[in-house]
């Protein structure tokens, strides 16, 4: 059962995790990437990339009534983005909790929004709200060909199987 590969495909998860032109050019890549990575995730794609403003405009189409829209697209497409694929049980939930709440003065110490932003339109990371965003962001964000499939050695020791 546990070697079913259609059991393990049910299980699979991905989140699409990015972090803004904030983050990349206050030098917290590596400080953002490592919570994920020592939480025992893997890492299934990365990517540097200078978004289109229509391209963030689709990203944060969601957004679009909202007074701080032109600003928030103005802003994600004004430098690098590190666009990532994240993987593992519970990802997209509890990758939430590991970034904090949206404005950083509410985000609980330990978060990387509260340890590392102060206010809500510089909060140097964004993360997918649920399993329907995370695909239609993956996709929007990713080739299928730039995902990577892979087994990881950690992954017997994280999930016990
Ligand atoms: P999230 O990033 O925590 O999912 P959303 O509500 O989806 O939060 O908003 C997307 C992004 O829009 C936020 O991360 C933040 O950068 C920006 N934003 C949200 N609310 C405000 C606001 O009231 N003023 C300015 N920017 C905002
Ligand atoms: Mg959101």
């Amino acid at each position: 059962m546990l070697q079913d590969p259609s059991a393990e495909a049910a299980e699979l998860e991905r989140t699409f995790i990015a972090i803004k032109p904030d983050g990349v050019q206050r030098g917290l890549i590596s400080e953002i990437v490592s919570r994920f990575e020592r939480k025992g995730y893997k890492l299934v794609a990365i990517k540097l990339v200078v978004p289109s403003k229509q391209f963030a405009e689709q990203h944060y189409e969601d957004l679009k009534e909202r007074p701080f829209f032109n600003g928030l697209c103005e802003f994600l497409s004004s430098g690098p983005v590190l666009a990532m694929v994240w993987e593992g049980q519970g990802v997209i939930k509890y990758g939430r909790k590991l970034i904090g709440a949206t404005d950083p003065q509410n985000s609980e110490p330990g978060t990387i929004r509260g340890d590392l932003a102060i206010i809500v339109g510089r909060n140097i990371i964004h993360g997918s709200d649920g399993p329907e965003t995370a695909k239609n962001e993956i996709n929007l964000w990713f080739k299928p060909e730039e995902l990577v499939n892979y087994a990881h050695n950690s992954e017997k020791w994280l999930y016990g199987k």
